[in-house]
């Protein structure tokens, strides 16, 4: 389609209005109001880690359904509807173009069509399988027609990203990638080839399943098709963080980005090393060669290293910063920062979180630490620093920035949106406190406290000290979640200006994407070959996982479904 585009066409497309607006607007506030339900359904589960049962007072039928509801909303939804908003729009407004927007807005409702069947199934007590959908634990089709829509729609807003890079290729030609595309296009990429594992899991398995055509699944096939997406969807998730981190937030912190070159170095590296670890969520299955579990946990220490070199050029990106404010000293540059900014702080309190989340990533890496704290509380320890508040909290700050300036209104309250990024941050931590030290004393992961045998009873009672850390962080952070989405309904209640409120602005580069003689740069156009490095990307992937894979398929032993609950 777009390959037939002339030059003129291209250029029609070249405005900014209102309609990619609509649509962005429609993405994030579908994707927050989920958040809205997940968020609320939180506090009981940590207070459930607490050893108190809230349960009986929820009109929901137990811990478990409770639970799935939360972690598909928070995990799947709001991430999905807010990436695409995001990855879309920060693009056009970089490129000066419009996407298509037929497609965009099939894609926004695909996914609403898709969380309504899920939601529906998961609220009719049908499809308490948790989010990682385990067999053989059987949901209803509805539960998994829906998420597999969600995950469809996603690759259409990919598509379409891909779409507007090529129609500015075609006006610029022989010229790089501008950077937030590029980050964004990389990212798509990657996510494309993760979804193929769960996109065959749920076209093979799970629907015929659901819908009786087949009498049982290979739960241990399924668990290698899951977590062949399962690890990469985690940095479907952080990439989108990472480029508001690389792209806006120096800006907002009043310095210049590093490196243009290294951003994009560190996507590629993304793209090459997110999928080939799965199996490090697998330690503890049968059925996998040790060897091949060996090889994904030295692959995971390779894509430590992208973020690594991130936590290096983003803090070097806000020293810049902090110094031109006038800080000055080893620390006084971190001081003299904009703090006072909402969408600020929130990003850099998420960046300092997720110097524990990925500590704890690294621990969880290796294969014999990992199989001391699996399957325990560490691991949604783990979890809430990373996914729940590294990208979630940098999505908040996102929200103080873009609401704003896609409705033409002034925050409702930035005094409650920055109390609302603290509150977070410091209930966050201090969840993280208690259920990583929980996670070490033995307290499984998933568990009823009111259902609990006498020899788990005995396990919660030895870590009551670090439940309780888990149980008061319920409370603050039902109190962030209370003072942000306040900020955000008030936004609505605020006067229409004419002016472009919060417009997005981009960092500039110390060290751009173009040498002094204003030719691109060698590395950057290797990097630009994106095709060549998606097939390097799908070798890695191959040698990774196909002998595992095939051996899984001859070996298949379906097992009948079954319904817990
Ligand atoms: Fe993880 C399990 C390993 C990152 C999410 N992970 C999970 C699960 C989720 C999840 C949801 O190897 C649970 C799945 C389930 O339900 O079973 N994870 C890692 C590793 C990394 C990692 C090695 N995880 C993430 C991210 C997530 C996420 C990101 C979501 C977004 N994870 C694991 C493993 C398991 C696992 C095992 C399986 C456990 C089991 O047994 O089941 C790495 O990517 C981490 C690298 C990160 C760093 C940190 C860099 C720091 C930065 C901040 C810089 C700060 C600045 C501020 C600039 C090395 C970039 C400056 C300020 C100043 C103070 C100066
Ligand atoms: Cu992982």
């Amino acid at each position: 389609m777009a390959t037939v585009m002339t030059a003129n066409e291209a250029t029609d497309r070249a405005v900014q209005g209102p309609p990619e607006r609509r649509l962005t607007f429609a993405f994030l506030a579908v994707g927050l109001a989920a958040m809205l339900v997940g968020f609320l359904l939180g506090p009981p589960q940590a207070l459930n880690y607490a050893g108190i049962n809230i349960y009986d007072y929820l009109p929901l039928a137990s811990y478990y359904q409770g639970l799935t509801l939360h972690g598909v909303l928070m995990a799947l939804v709001f991430t999905s509807y807010y990436i695409c908003g995001l990855l879309l729009y920060l693009p056009a407004r970089e490129l000066n173009l419009r996407p298509r927007m037929v497609p965009a807005w099939v894609a926004f409702w695909m996914m609403t069509v898709g969380t309504v069947l899920a939601g529906a199934a998961m609220i009719a007590n049908t499809s308490n399988v948790l989010y990682t959908l385990y067999p053989p634990m059987e949901g209803h089709f509805a539960f998994y027609l829906g998420l597999t829509l969600v995950v469809v729609a996603t690759l259409i807003v990919a598509a379409l990203t891909w779409d507007m890079r090529q129609t500015w290729k075609r006006l610029n030609p022989g010229q790089p990638t501008p950077l937030v595309t590029y980050m964004s296009l990389v990212t798509w990429i990657m996510w494309a080839i993760a979804s193929l594992g769960l996109a065959a899991g749920a076209l093979f398995l799970l629907l015929p399943w659901s819908l009786g055509l087949i009498d049982g699944v290979d739960p241990q096939l399924f668990r290698t098709l899951f977590w062949y997406t399962g690890h990469p969807i985690v940095y479907f998730w952080l990439l989108p963080a990472y480029v508001v981190w690389y792209a806006i937030v120096p800006r907002q912190a009043g310095g210049r980005l590093i490196s243009d070159s290294m951003a994009r170095l560190v996507f590629i590296l993304f793209l090459l090393f997110s999928i080939p670890t799965g199996f490090h969520h697998q330690y503890a299955d049968p059925g996998i060669d040790t060897s091949w579990k060996l090889v994904h946990n030295v692959m995971t220490a390779f894509i430590a290293i992208p973020s690594l070199i991130t936590a290096f050029t983003i803090a070097a990106s806000l020293e810049n910063g902090g110094r031109a404010r006038g800080g000055t000293g080893i620390m006084g540059w971190f001081w003299a920062l904009p703090w006072g900014k909402p969408a600020f702080a929130a990003s850099v309190l998420a960046m300092i979180t997720f110097i524990f989340g990925g500590a704890g990533g690294m621990i969880l890496a290796s294969m014999n630490l990992n199989l001391v704290v699996h399957n325990t509380a560490f691991i949604p320890g783990h979890f809430h620093v990373t996914v729940g508040t590294a990208v979630t909290m940098t999505f908040m700050g996102v929200a103080f920035l873009l609401i704003p300036h896609l409705l033409g209104r002034r925050l409702g309250s930035p005094r409650a949106a920055l109390m609302s990024a603290w509150l977070w941050f410091i209930g966050m931590m201090i969840m993280a406190l208690g259920m990583h030290w929980q996670g070490i004393l033995g307290v499984p992961r998933r568990s009823q406290v009111s259902d609990l045998t006498n020899d788990l009873q005995g396990v919660y009672a030895s870590a009551e000290l670090a439940g309780m850390f888990t149980g008061l962080s319920a409370v603050i952070l039902l109190v962030a979640g209370i003072f942000f989405f306040y900020a955000l309904i008030a936004t609505f209640f605020q006067p229409r200006t004419s002016s472009d409120i919060g417009d997005i602005e981009f960092a500039e580069c110390i060290s751009g994407s173009h040498d002094a003689e204003g030719r691109p740069r060698r590395s950057v156009m290797l990097m630009e070959r994106l095709g060549l490095w998606t097939i390097v990307a799908v070798v890695i992937i191959a040698i990774a996982y196909l002998p595992t894979i095939l051996e899984q398929v001859v070996g298949y032993q379906a097992v009948p479904g079954l319904q817990l609950w």
